[in-house]
């Protein structure tokens, strides 16, 4: 079956210059990237993709996570798309714990947990299609893939837009 699936690579990711190492290993699967950008994450953003785990213990610590406490606190955003996307790309990413995640996993190659007891594992990627729909719609506008997964509609607006001069 046909899906698609959020893939952000996290703050660490990046601070660790691995989008390049990430990218490759994603390759693998030969699944299409139709969207890609590199998001500054705020309070809001990190609160509304991780709001199903307001109640864990560790809720504080994942939101200044995802933000980035290192000076790089960006996120690179993708969505993959293809034959089996979700599952191909939950598989090469590995499980949450990086201790846990079989070793030659993305995270489990690239994952460490800090003294702190962050998980800091490099990488999301959407858990089922009603996520992935919830996460892409989340990080991404209609126009900023290239193809057209979901309905979209126009709507006239007097919205006050920055534009390039
Ligand atoms: P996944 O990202 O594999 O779908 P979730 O949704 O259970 O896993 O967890 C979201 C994020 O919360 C993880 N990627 C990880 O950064 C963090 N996390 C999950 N469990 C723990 C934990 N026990 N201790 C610290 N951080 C955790």
């Amino acid at each position: 079956m046909i899906n698609q699936t959020l893939v952000l690579i996290k703050p660490d990711g990046l601070k660790k210059s691995l989008t390049g190492n990430i990218l490759t290993r994603l390759s693998e699967t030969k699944l299409d990237i139709v969207a890609a950008k590199i998001v500054r994450v705020s309070r809001q953003l990190a609160e509304e993709h991780y709001r199903h785990m307001k109640d864990r213990p560790f809720y504080e610590e994942l939101i200044k996570y995802m933000m980035g406490y290192y000076h790089k606190k960006k996120v690179m955003a993708l969505v993959y798309w293809g034959e089996d996307a979700i599952n191909k790309v939950r598989q090469i990413s590995g499980a949450t714990n990086p201790e846990e995640a079989d070793m030659v996993s993305i995270r489990g190659q690239y994952g460490r947990i800090t003294t702190k007891g962050v998980y800091e594992n490099v990488i999301h990627a959407s858990t089922n299609e009603s996520e992935a729909e919830r996460e892409i719609k989340l990080w991404f506008a209609p126009d900023e893939l290239i193809v057209d997964i979901y309905p979209v509609k126009e709507v006239k607006s007097d919205k006050l837009l920055r534009v390039w001069v």
